[in-house]
């Protein structure tokens, strides 16, 4: 048996088995052409002569490169880079009074998933740690069809109306005449649009806050964005918001150390995925859902239809109805991870679509995006998209149709199949869809329900604490900083004032500018033909709401302390004291935290007692920034280790991230040569031989805080 399928440990996966029929096994099996013939030899081509020309004839030789010649195909317009894993879902079966979808009601089934999560704007090549929402699609296969809840980490969007969306994505990617900047905001074409699109001001909090810059897929939220509808039984709809809530909970790097990761391994997050798994710690969430009554619908001064609005927690608090598990990696990248296929349009009875603009357009677009990047209307039948429920209809034919439809009959009604296949009632399970009453002009305007853009801008950055809105206008600044036309900086400038006049101040102090005394008008722009302008110009925020806890990663109440999976870096050189080394490790891997040896070279060192070690990282082949927190273990030649630079370097880095640095007994020296200036640093533990536990508990401690933020004033 092939590791992988080791990994899923739930007793039975219907997708996986789905799966099995199109797997692939060479072990053990001659080399073949795709018609099956045994080949003898395909390192050389048929040739007059070994010196001679190739013969056309050589049917293998042209198979080999005629495939090889087709093996691309589009990448994603939008979340091209992307990593994936398959497992499970559960319902604590608490929501039927609201839903009568069967894989939310029945706990006796384990429906399997897929998830893909995602940067945005990047190519399919660029670095995982790029400032970036990032995608958070869950396709569930369930027994009644495909249900796919295809969201982000951030629960809010940039724009309104789907009709918009070419417009943001062309201003976000590179710029058309150059192809410059890869995988990046930080340019012109960006925030020119921004600066002109009020309605993305909230988004752009989020987007500008650690959340874009996430330490690991596992320690994300995922958010449905848009309002849904429960159905029950009944026929009765409520409205849904969709929340995944991390087990390790929610998580990021700083922005400097984003940078620097991109380049020492840009393939951070997706082998951090992959490793996990491969590891058995199959990373977690529990599906949360906030539910609004229809009658509700029009209780809050937002309108629930709006994308670019969230529902405070404190306003509607979040039930959790299930839990999530991805315990196995893909077999291979292309046919799963690459030709999966999401659509927010892939709902099963019992849950169903509101009139948000955005969700509307997007139900278009998925289907039709397929089209081009898989190439045919029949990619449901890709293995990794289609369903383990019984698929029947009369839809036929078409580039590589894989089915075989038996019987003369593919169209209804029909005598000649005896009728089939049936329509099926409600009762039946078909899907009815909810059944709401919609009555109005055709008109394009923007709904004027939908025009405060900036009072919940103000509310995300005001719930932060003082650390994470210090990064909000880093960001802000960095971005800014980018953009060469002066304008745009002066207009977004005028923008964030409106959001909060502190925020906008400092942005201006790194970019030399003043906040402008006016904003630029008009800001009702993009509000519709056929809308009434004064209607619709927004006001600055009025802080209406109070602070949430919930949106800040700092203050959130279901923040964790667990140091699972963690990676902590142990700096050993040659002769290392194994006392120094053991206590920690021990401790760190008993909390499910993992030591990694960092040694001069890729051959390993020996310890003070002999013992062999393992290298599993060089000075040079790494750096602090692919660990969590870093523990100098020491060597017999201390002074080389704290005179090596590499080292320095390390242990500089971590500092300047904010990372708990250990010192193992008889190392001060190397932190003498450190920018570390005070041994009372705080998140610096320095151990003496009568330490014992107590050194292993407060970096445990710490380790489990992710930072020690208070640090950062200091730098
Ligand atoms: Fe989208 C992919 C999420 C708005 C058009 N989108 C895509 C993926 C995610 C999202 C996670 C990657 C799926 C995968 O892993 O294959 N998109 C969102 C969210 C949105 C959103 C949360 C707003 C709430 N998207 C949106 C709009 C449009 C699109 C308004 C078009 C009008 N999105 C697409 C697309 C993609 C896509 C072009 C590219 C690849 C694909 O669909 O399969 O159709």
């Amino acid at each position: 048996m092939k590791k992988n399928q080791q990994q899923d440990k739930s007793p039975k996966n219907a997708k996986l088995e789905d799966l099995e029929r199109n797997r692939e096994y060479s072990e053990g099996q001659y080399n073949t052409t795709d018609q099956g013939v045994r080949i003898n030899d395909d390192h050389n081509s048929l040739k007059a002569g070994d010196r001679g020309p190739s013969l056309l004839e050589d049917f293998i030789m042209r198979e080999k490169i005629t495939h090889f010649d087709h093996e691309r195909i589009p990448e994603r317009i939008v979340h091209a880079r992307g990593s994936a894993a398959h497992g499970y879902f559960e319902a604590y079966g608490n929501v039927g009074e609201y839903t009568k979808a069967g894989f939310l009601n029945d706990t006796s089934i384990k429906t399997p998933v897929f998830v893909r999560f995602s940067t945005v704007a990047g190519f399919r090549g660029s670095t995982d740690l790029a400032r970036d929402v990032r995608g958070f699609a869950v396709k569930f296969y369930t027994q009644e069809g495909n249900f796919d809840l295809v969201g982000n980490n951030i629960p809010v969007f940039f724009i309104q109306d789907a009709m918009k969306f070419p417009d943001l994505i062309h201003a976000v990617k590179p710029e058309p005449h150059n192809e410059i900047p890869q995988a990046q905001s930080a340019h012109d074409t960006f925030w020119d649009f921004i600066s002109l699109m009020p309605e993305s001001m909230h988004m752009i909090m989020w987007a500008m806050s650690d959340r874009a810059i996430p330490r690991s897929l596992r320690m994300m939220e995922g958010f449905g964005v848009h309002t849904f509808r429960f159905v029950n039984k009944e026929g009765k709809s409520t409205f849904v918001k969709f929340h995944w809530k991390p087990k390790l909970g929610t998580h990021s790097v700083v922005w400097d150390e984003a940078l620097k990761i991109s380049g020492n391994d840009p393939d951070f997050h997706r082998r951090d995925l992959y490793d996990a798994i491969e590891n058995g710690d199959f990373p977690e969430w529990e599906l949360g859902v906030q539910l609004i009554p229809e009658e509700d619908e029009h209780k809050y001064d937002f309108d629930l239809l709006d994308p670019t609005k969230l529902v405070p927690e404190e306003l509607v608090p979040v039930t959790k109805i299930g839990r999530m598990v991805l315990n196995r990696n893909p077999d291979n990248f292309f046919a799963e991870t690459e030709q999966v296929a999401f659509h927010p349009g892939h709902v099963v009875p019992g849950i169903d679509f509101t009139n948000d603009p955005l969700l509307q357009g997007r139900l278009f677009s998925y289907t039709d995006t397929q089209l081009s990047r898989l190439g045919s209307p029949n990619f449901h039948e890709i293995p990794i998209n289609r369903t383990i429920a019984p698929m029947h209809n009369n839809q036929r034919d078409g580039h590589m149709r894989q089915e075989i439809n038996v019987g003369k009959s593919s169209y209804s009604p029909n005598t000649l199949g005896g009728g089939c296949p049936f329509q099926a009632k409600m009762a039946d399970g078909g899907f009815v869809s909810h059944h709401e009453r919609v009555d109005a002009h055709k008109v394009r305007a923007r709904s004027e329900s939908f025009s405060d853009h900036f009072s919940q801008a103000a509310l995300f950055y005001e719930s932060q604490s003082e650390v994470e809105q210090g990064h909000i206008a880093n960001a802000l600044q960095f971005e800014l900083s980018k953009v060469e036309t002066v304008d745009v900086r002066e207009r977004m400038l005028g923008m964030l004032a409106m959001v909060n006049k502190d925020l906008a101040k400092k942005v201006g102090e790194g970019l030399g500018l003043k906040v402008p005394a006016k904003v630029e008008k008009p800001l009702n722009r993009g509000i519709g033909a056929d809308a009434d302008p004064k209607k619709h110009e927004p006001k600055p925020a009025d802080n209406k709401y109070k602070p949430s806890k919930a949106l800040s990663m700092l203050h959130n109440p279901t923040i964790t302390d667990t140091i699972e999976t963690r990676m902590v870096a142990f700096i050993c050189g040659e002769g290392v004291s194994e006392d120094n080394l053991k206590n920690l490790k021990k401790a760190l891997e008993n909390k499910g935290a993992m030591a990694k040896i960092v040694a001069p070279n890729a051959g390993g060192i020996k310890t003070d007692k002999g013992t062999e070690m393992k290298a599993d990282f060089t000075f040079f082949n790494s750096s602090s920034v692919l660990f969590d927190a870093v523990y100098v273990a020491g060597a017999k030649n201390i002074e080389a280790l704290a005179d090596n630079n590499n080292v320095k370097e390390f242990i500089n880095n971590a500092y300047k991230h904010c990372k708990v640095i250990g010192f193992g007994a008889d190392t001060k020296k190397v932190l003498d040569k450190t920018m570390i200036d005070n041994d009372d640093d705080a998140g610096v533990l320095i151990a003496d031989k009568k330490s014992g536990d107590k050194f292993s508990d407060e970096f445990i401690r710490l380790l489990g805080k992710h930072r020690v933020w208070e640090r950062e004033s200091k730098l």
